[in-house]
């Protein structure tokens, strides 16, 4: 198998180049408390890159909630999240996130956003990234969530490659599914527990160097190869 031929990375937003899971979190569990349903961090670990109405099910459970309640739920954590984004500023890119853009950028590298928010484009311009980007797939780009290959393939598209030119980055297992069922390479950010399934696991994007992970992906390729040929 030849080298990997990578031409584009894929960021997935919250949780990667930016820490909103956190925003999120403090959203979903101020919902929670206000309809007296229990919530908390961890099980918010659940929810990470998962969609805004996905997630609701997820905390309301089988209580009955009616279409119109689930609605307005939805906005109302909305109007928190959005609230709580207005004070973003460059300073809330996570470690090694703007060192590892340029270096995609001089390295010709394509860059996209995957992300299943709504609100990923004011993210984006908060954070002072948005002439960085070539792409932005969000929450109003396809129908089907992450794990589905949809939003990727959409920002592939968007930047004009293919799938297997790609990298995904992503702090969410629900994601990395994502990048895999799209047929694209996949680093998860995070415990193993979370983004194990993904090709290369690190902590964080701190120190992260793209001549460092596209010997990764080689070794990757070339163990893949001679399992197939054995
Ligand atoms: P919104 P990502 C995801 O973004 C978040 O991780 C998830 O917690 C959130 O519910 C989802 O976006 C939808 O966001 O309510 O703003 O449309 O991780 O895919 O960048
Ligand atoms: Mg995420």
């Amino acid at each position: 198998m030849p080298n990997p031929n990578i031409q584009g990375f894929i960021f997935d937003l919250d949780g990667v180049l930016t820490d909103t899971a956190e925003l999120h979190y403090l959203a979903w569990q101020k919902l929670a408390d206000e309809e007296s349903i229990p919530f908390n961090h961890q099980a918010n670990e659940g929810l990470r890159g998962v969609s805004r109405r996905a997630s609701l099910m997820h905390i309301i459970g089988d209580r009955p909630y009616s279409e119109a309640q689930i609605e307005e739920m939805m906005e109302r954590k909305n109007r928190y999240y959005v609230e709580s984004i207005q004070n973003m500023t460059p300073k809330d890119l996570l470690p090694g996130a703007i060192a590892l853009l340029d270096e995609l950028r001089q390295a010709g590298i394509k860059i996209g956003i995957g992300s299943a928010s709504k609100n990923a484009r004011t993210v984006i311009e908060r954070l002072g990234i948005a002439d960085k980007v070539d792409a932005i797939a969000d929450g109003y780009s396809v129908e089907q969530p992450k794990p589905a290959p949809d939003l990727f393939l959409y920002a592939a598209k968007q930047l004009g490659l293919e799938p297997e030119q790609c990298v995904v980055v992503e702090d969410a297992g629900a994601g990395v599914d994502a990048a895999l069922a799209a047929g694209m390479w996949a680093v998860g950010l995070g415990p193993a527990e979370r983004v194990g399934a993904a090709h290369v696991v690190l902590p964080s994007l701190e120190g992260f160097k793209w001549a460092d992970l596209k010997a990764k992906l080689s070794n990757i390729a070339r163990q893949k190869h001679s399992e197939t040929s054995n």
